[in-house]
């Protein structure tokens, strides 16, 4: 005999009750038509009872009940083996201590999907507190989300292309012996500078020298993820300490990972362990660097889930969240981190010939493009959720500076076919030339920052890099004015070198002004520090590489002298507190850019052009030496990446 089928309260359908011969078996012959019909009534009231207790659970329960296990209770069992008997499908337990286990169940899972729902409501109670942009905000990007994933699954990868033609990976060692003894000393302060990173500071991401410990910043999040180690790698490759390169691959090849729950700064990871990585696999040609950039460009995508495709500032590797700094105008991105991208990003597309990491650095490209820019002149501020601009300050130092280095970069990186970056770079430096370039009554040309239609007549020890910018995209410049740029370079180069001839150290302030009678000096206490940075060194060198003018090196000497003598410490290399005191006192920080790039500039400032030739070789913003892409002569220019 077969009943109806039943339908459960979850409206799920279940297979039809069967109560004839099968349920019963001993029982066929002796029991009559009338008892059959009380025994299936008692059955159904049993069975009645049971779904109504499910039915009285809370609210809940009724959603939830799959994914916590609920159905294990009340799916069909056909397994009669462990004592229960399989009643038309549902698994009843005979013995008592069996449904006081059930019950025990029942009440964790209770309490369980209470424990969620109270967690829920806290949620929500969070959620409320935000102000609707930023629902919005949150809604869109989770959007953006599920289309780039769309996306992603139809878009078969490409194939890889061949590597670049690398030239100049040589020793470049110089022939006049002075030369090639100041070229010593400075791979000895990179080993000073190393060999106490390994002792006291390994798998941290800086070193505190005077501490002997590790150091780190939020700019690297709160995991060690050996920042120093990835930044220094193509410096040691370079001075031949391969020893030292070897480590650092095999600390990397075992330790380096990226699924930490970590909130990390997309610029600064991709400068310097993006940028470093890629270099390192250039020059050595060890597979291990290429995979770890392509694993930690992949933790970084997630960031340009926002309304407009503009990256956030930082990105939790883990969970793939995104925001950005509190105190940048706003909630707005900044132009030097999402501008500061675009070499990196075309190398892993080239590299991997997946078009994902170019698509996103282009999309940068196009909309600002469209935007509206006062004076001709970037904002550091844009908001990624509206799409416009912030506060209207603009800076060729902090903020904004490596924007337009990278503008310059991804014309010469692309063997000059990226003729719109070239456009941009034109536009862009005439606009800073005409706003922000003045000579001071002394005869000083410095770059001033923009605030608000008014300019402030202040330089960054950042800003200093723009010497070495000016002179290298001399060549290529619009109106043929080469001459002009290479003296505008050479001029800030004399400015930066008259900010540290200035000083009682002979080292560099991180501001100088320019005003009421004061010339290329720090006025305020907070100004007076210099942490290791390369900037002006970075200038000197790019200056000597296009004008073979000794001062440059006679520059860069000073500088290394200073370095030694005052930042060196029995553990390594810190940053001063103030360049005016002829005591100073240490940050106890060795920056990871300090190997990067301060040693890297000052080793090649004393080497052969040959090492490195700037017609093959192009430098992000951390030093590291990308090749130029000829894509006149590969397969590249066919690659749909570049389309
Ligand atoms: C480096 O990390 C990079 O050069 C960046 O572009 C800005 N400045 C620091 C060092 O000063």
């Amino acid at each position: 005999m077969t009943t109806p089928a039943l339908l459960p309260l979850s409206g799920r359908r279940l297979p039809p009750l069967n109560l004839g011969a099968s349920a019963f078996p001993h029982h066929r012959a002796t029991l009559r038509l009338s008892e059959k019909f009380i025994l299936l009534l008692i059955l159904s009231a049993f069975i009645t009872l049971c779904f109504g207790a499910f039915f009285f659970l809370p609210d809940s329960s009724k959603h939830k009940r799959f994914d916590l296990g609920l159905e294990d209770v009340l799916i069909p069992h056909v397994d009669t083996s462990k004592g229960g008997k399989n009643l038309g499908g549902f698994l009843i337990h005979g013995q008592g201590h069996d449904e006081h286990r059930h019950r025990e169940e029942e009440e964790r899972l209770r309490n369980k999907i209470r424990a969620d729902h109270e967690k829920a409501l806290e949620e929500a109670k969070e959620k409320l507190k935000k102000s609707r942009d930023e629902i919005q905000a949150e809604i869109q990007t989770e959007k953006n989300k599920v289309v780039q994933e769309l996306k992603k699954k139809d878009s078969k990868p490409l194939p890889p292309v061949p590597l670049p033609n690398l030239i100049g990976i040589n020793s470049g060692e110089p022939a006049d012996p002075d030369i090639r003894e100041k070229r010593n000393k400075i791979k000895e302060m990179m080993k000073h500078a190393w060999d106490n990173y390994r002792q006291y500071g390994w798998g941290h991401n800086e070193l505190k020298p005077i501490a002997r410990k590790g150091h780190s910043t939020n700019i690297f999040g709160n995991s060690q993820m050996g920042a120093t180690i990835v930044d220094a790698l193509d410096t040691l490759y370079i001075m031949g300490l391969h020893d030292e390169f070897r480590e650092g691959q095999e600390w990397i090849d075992k330790n380096l990972d990226f699924s930490v729950n970590s909130e990390v700064s997309v610029f600064e990871v991709n400068i310097r362990f993006i940028g470093g990585l890629l270099a390192a696999y250039y020059l050595s040609g060890q597979e291990v660097f290429k995979i770890k950039a392509v694993q930690l460009a992949g933790k970084l995508l997630p960031a340009f889930n926002t309304p407009t495709g503009i990256p956030w500032a930082m990105v939790n590797l883990k969970s793939g969240v995104g925001r950005n700094w509190g105190w940048a105008s706003a909630g707005s991105s900044i132009l030097a981190e999402f501008g500061t991208l675009h070499m990196e990003f075309v190398h892993l597309s080239y590299l991997t010939g997946d078009p994902v990491y170019y698509n996103k650095v282009m999309h940068i490209r196009k909309l600002l493009q469209k935007m509206d820019r006062p004076n001709g002149l970037y904002p550091n501020y844009l908001n990624p959720r509206t799409g416009r601009w912030g506060q209207h300050h603009t800076s060729v130092g902090g903020l904004g500076d490596s924007f337009y280095e990278y503008l310059l970069k991804a014309w010469l990186m692309s063997d000059k076919m990226d003729t719109e970056a070239r456009k941009m770079y034109d536009d862009a430096i005439e606009a800073i030339e005409k706003h922000l370039v003045r000579k001071s009554n002394g005869g000083l040309t410095f770059i001033g920052e923009w605030k608000n239609g008014h300019l402030e007549r202040k330089m960054g020890h950042l800003t200093c890099f723009a010497g070495g910018m000016f002179a290298l995209g001399a060549d290529g410049s619009r109106d043929d004015k080469a001459g002009h740029y290479l003296q505008l370079g050479a001029e800030i180069a004399h400015t930066c070198h008259e900010s540290y001839d200035r000083t009682t150290l002979k080292l560099g302030p991180e501001a100088f002004k320019f005003d009421g009678g004061v010339e290329a000096v720090a006025v305020r206490q907070n100004e007076k520090y210099y942490i290791l940075r390369p900037e002006v060194i970075e200038t000197y060198w790019y200056m000597w590489r296009f004008t073979h003018d000794p001062k440059y090196r006679q520059w860069g000497w000073e500088a290394t002298q200073a370095i030694d003598k005052y930042c060196r410490v029995s553990g390594g290399f810190s940053g001063v507190k103030d360049v005016y005191s002829s005591s100073p006192t240490y940050d106890d920080v060795q920056q990871s850019f300090f190997l990067a790039e301060t040693l890297k500039y000052l080793y090649l400032l004393f080497s052969n052009d040959d090492l490195l030739p700037l017609d093959n070789w192009v430098f992000n913003t951390e030093a590291h030496p990308l090749p130029v892409l000829h894509l006149a002569n590969t397969t590249l220019s066919g690659n749909p990446a570049y389309r």
